[in-house]
C-alpha cells in the first residue's frame, strides 16, 4: 500500500511521544519520497479551516496516532489518497485506508500504541521507536500488560537500558508539546531519523532544558493551594504550558480525592478543564459533547476545552455530578 504512494506526501501526527515515534518510523520507510510532517495546532484533535486549505495540495496524506474527525478526513480525501494508522477508539472511516486494529475488534492490549501498529505494518522487527510509543501512552501501567512487559523487559536487557530510561526518553519527547512548541514537535521525527539509541534522546540538550523548566513550573503550580469543595479538590492554574493532565494526576494521587483542575493560561480564548474521579465520568463526557464542547476522556478522566464564558457553568455541572450521592 505505502509502496504505491506517488508524488508529494503529508504526514499529520499526534504531538506526543507516540505520534512522534510513529512518524519517525513512517518517514524512514518513505525516505525516498517528498514528505512533509505536521502536527495540528497543539491541543486540537481536529484540523482548522486554515489547515484544511493548506493541506489540499498533497497527493497523499498519512495520519498517525490521531482520530481526526471524519469530516476532516473526507475533505482531505477529495484531493489526496489517505492512509490512517491509529489505535484510538472511534468509528471506522470506510472511504479511506483506515488501519486501526482496535476499532476492528482486536484486543487493545495487543495494540497499545500507534507506533507499534505502524512498525508491525511496515514489517520491522521490534525497535526503540516502536516501544517508546507504547511507554509514552501507558507509562508505568504497561507493566500490568503481560505481553508487553515481557517485550519491554527483553528489549531493555538486550539494549542495556532500564525501563526508567525509556520513560525519561518519552518525557523528553513530550516536553516539546508541553512547552507549546509546535515547530519543535514537527522537527522531532526528523531528528529521530539520525538517532540510533535511547542515549541519543537522553543526551538532547534542548529537551533536557525543557524537562527541567517544565518540572519547575509543575512544582510551582503544585505548591499553590487548592480549594476543597464538598470533598472535591478544585484547583485553578494559569500556565501557558500544557501540563494540566500532569498536575491533575499528581493532585489526585496525593490527596486520594476526586480532582478538578482549570487552566486559564494555555489558550487565549478558551480554558482547559481536567478531571480525575473515582466516579465513572462517561456521562459528563457525553454531556460536554452534547453542549458542543471539545470533550474527551475515559472512565476516570475527563478533559475539556471550553469557551471562557462557559467554564463556570460546566464546572458547576461537573461538581454537582461528582457530589450527587
Ligand atoms: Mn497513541
Amino acid at each position: 500500500m505505502l509502496e504505491e504512494l506517488q508524488g508529494k506526501g503529508l504526514l499529520i501526527h499526534h504531538w506526543d511521544a507516540d505520534g512522534i515515534c510513529s512518524s519517525r518510523l513512517l518517514l524512514e520507510y518513505l525516505a525516498d519520497r517528498d514528505m512533509t510532517n505536521k502536527t495540528p495546532e497543539l491541543g486540537n484533535y481536529f484540523l482548522t479551516e486554515k489547515e484544511l486549505a493548506d493541506y489540499s495540495n498533497y497527493d497523499f496524506v498519512i495520519v498517525a496516532d490521531m482520530a481526526l474527525p471524519e469530516e476532516n478526513i473526507l475533505r482531505l480525501a477529495k484531493n489526496a489518497k489517505i492512509m490512517i494508522f491509529d489505535h484510538h477508539l472511534g468509528k471506522e472511516i470506510k472511504e479511506v485506508f483506515h488501519h486501526n486494529p482496535v476499532i476492528k475488534g482486536e484486543n487493545p492490549d495487543e495494540y497499545p500504541s500507534a507506533s507499534w501498529i505502524v512498525n508491525d505494518f511496515l514489517g520491522n522487527p521490534v525497535n526503540l521507536f516502536s516501544l517508546l510509543g507504547v511507554v509514552g501512552d501507558h507509562e508505568q501501567k504497561i507493566k500490568n500488560n503481560t505481553l508487553f512487559s515481557k517485550i519491554l523487559l527483553d528489549f531493555c536487557q538486550d539494549s542495556n537500558l532500564e525501563f526508567d530510561d525509556l520513560l525519561k526518553a518519552v518525557y523528553l519527547l513530550d516536553s516539546n508539546y508541553k512547552l507549546g512548541d509546535k515547530k519543535a514537535v514537527e522537527t522531532a521525527p526528523q531528528l529521530l531519523l539520525s538517532y540510533k539509541s535511547a542515549d541519543d534522546i537522553l543526551d538532547n540538550d534542548q529537551w533536557n532544558k525543557n524537562f527541567t523548566m517544565l518540572n519547575k513550573e509543575i512544582t510551582k503550580q503544585l505548591e499553590k493551594t487548592a480549594d476543597e469543595v464538598q470533598g472535591i479538590i478544585l484547583k485553578k492554574i494559569d500556565t501557558p504550558y500544557n501540563i494540566i493532565s500532569t498536575i491533575t494526576r499528581k493532585v489526585a494521587w496525593e490527596n486520594g480525592k476526586n480532582t478538578l483542575v482549570i487552566n486559564t493560561g494555555f489558550f487565549d480564548d478558551k480554558d482547559q478543564v481536567y478531571v480525575r474521579s473515582s466516579k465513572n465520568l462517561e456521562h459528563m463526557i457525553q454531556r460536554g459533547k452534547s453542549l458542543g464542547f471539545k470533550c474527551g476522556g475515559k472512565r476516570e478522566v475527563l478533559g475539556a476545552i471550553l469557551p471562557k464564558d462557559k467554564t463556570d457553568s460546566f464546572v458547576e455541572e461537573i461538581m454537582e455530578f461528582l457530589t450527587k450521592n
